[in-house]
């Protein structure tokens, strides 16, 4: 390997070495892109890849609310401010148990690429909390995102830091940080959250934009390859905001969707997954997946992974590390052709390395659900010309951004015969576009 990335990559694992999420997302860039850093002896002399690598600014701080039963509570709250190179910091937040530091500065980090990928100017960033929204009333949310936002506020702004929603936060919980912010800053400063209600100052389709994107993305990929979503057999992990439009424009694109999970399990439905039940059951009702039989006595209920089920198409959209070796060598066997990565880091970097292996085509996350952190942008764009665009407007310009995208991605892995390989592409081409960037603004 490149003595300069090889230098790196040890310098990484040394200052971070209890951050294993972290180290495994620089790790999977770092070594893609070793011809361009071959190619670029001065990325070394000005520390390109150790800047690079080391967030702009990382915040931490006491979240305390009180519960409906009057107890005091304490969460964890995050924000890493990774890079500002091409826009205000920007990147959702995250509200689940399992957020630590690793996870943070890991979505923090891939953030910065998928955004340079959009075209649009966006920089990178992640934050959240350990609060667990599950079986939590609305009072108890909306006091947990008020306390949240009362440390977050001064920290962010519609030129300096644009959180939106991820795992855990959706519409809801963006109302609640909205309010407390207006509340606290005296303005109505629409462009500071993304992901807000189209009824005071939200983008038609965004709500819908993360899966769609996936789906364009996927199309344009199975065309290179001379085929195509029609008749294919479709899973998915997760059940939440992804994973439900992803779904609702596979079947729009001629595919059937035949089975969903949350945490606990998965459904399967042979016929077809009704997505308007799984939409009511989980946006509505706030209820669990199991919930579908009830209505749908046909389909069947399983506490294990959605990847033993037989499909063409997976599309992991839950969390990270989902698809470990052992689920890809079952999908695999099973006659996969392609994975969508709906979901952030969603496959290990094993599962990634076998599917290559095995010609099976991978949409890597960076770039393919890199549509709803695009339509963010446009809901910041609409926010600042005080004007709306109409749904289809919205959902045109993210169709376009990602098949340019994907131009991106395909063009990258050919010029350095990785053809085929849009995980490396991706890497490049974002790569590429940062490291110019960074030249060009100095030592900073
Ligand atoms: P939601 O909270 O709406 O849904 C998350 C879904 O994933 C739920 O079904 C949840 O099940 C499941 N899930 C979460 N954590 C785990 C876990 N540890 N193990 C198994 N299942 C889990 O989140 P989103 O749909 O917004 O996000 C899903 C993924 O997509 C994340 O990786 C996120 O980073 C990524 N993403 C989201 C974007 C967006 O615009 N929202 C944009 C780009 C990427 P359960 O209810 O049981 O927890
Ligand atoms: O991972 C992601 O790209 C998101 N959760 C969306 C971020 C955003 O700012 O819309």
């Amino acid at each position: 390997m490149n003595k300069y990335l090889n230098n790196v990559l040890e310098r990484t694992k040394k200052l971070n070495n209890n951050e294993p999420e972290f180290l495994q997302a620089v790790e999977e860039v770092l070594t893609s892109i070793e011809p361009v850093i071959d190619a670029h002896s001065e990325y070394e002399n000005s520390a390109l890849l150790e800047r690079m690598t080391e967030p702009e600014r990382c915040i931490l701080f006491r979240v305390p609310w009180v519960n409906d039963k009057g107890e005091v509570i304490v969460n964890r709250g995050y924000r890493i401010q990774f890079s500002s190179l091409i826009g205000p910091y920007k990147g959702g937040l995250r509200f689940h148990p399992s957020v630590n530091l690793s996870i943070m500065k890991f979505l923090g980090f891939e953030q910065i690429f998928k955004n340079a990928l959009t075209g649009l100017p966006i920089g990178g960033a992640k934050g959240g909390s350990d609060f667990d929204p599950k079986g939590k009333s609305d009072n108890e949310i909306m006091r947990f995102c008020q306390s949240f936002m009362t440390e977050l506020y001064r920290h962010i702004g519609q030129d300096v830091d644009v959180p939106a929603g991820d795992i855990g936060v959706g519409g809801r919980e963006i109302g609640y940080l909205f309010g407390q912010y207006k509340r606290i800053r005296n303005a109505y400063e629409g462009g500071v959250l993304t992901g807000k209600d189209i009824c005071y100052g939200g983008s038609l389709a965004r709500k819908e934009a993360t899966g769609y994107g996936l789906m364009y993305f996927m199309r344009e990929m199975l065309n290179a390859h001379n085929n195509s979503l029609n008749g294919k057999i479709v899973t998915i992990s997760g059940s939440g905001n992804v994973a439900i439009y992803a779904a609702q424009k596979a079947y729009a694109m001629g595919a059937k969707v035949v089975a969903m999970s949350d945490s606990n399990g998965y459904i399967y439905d042979e016929n077809g997954i009704d997505i308007e039940s799984v939409k009511n059951i989980k946006e509505v009702q706030r209820g669990r997946i199991k919930e579908y039989i009830n209505k749908h006595p046909q389909a069947q209920y399983k506490e294990s992974k959605v990847w033993e089920i037989k499909a063409d198409i997976a599309l992991p959209c839950a969390t990270q590390n989902d698809i470990t070796l052992e689920d890809a060598k079952k999908l695999v066997s099973n006659g996969v052709i392609a994975i969508g990565e709906g979901a952030n880091m969603p496959c290990t970097y094993e599962a990634t390395q076998y599917f290559i292996k095995n010609n099976v085509l991978v949409a890597p996350a960076k770039a393919a659900n890199a549509g709803g952190v695009a339509t963010s942008a446009i809901e910041m764009s609409q926010n600042s010309m005080r004007y709306y665009y109409n749904f289809e407007e919205v959902d045109q310009k993210l169709e376009q951004i990602m098949v340019n995208i994907f131009k991106q991605c395909k063009n990258a892995s050919e010029k350095y015969n990785h053809n085929g390989n849009y995980v490396i592409g991706a890497n490049i081409a974002a790569f590429e576009k940062l490291a110019s960037a960074m030249t060009m603004q100095g030592i900073v």
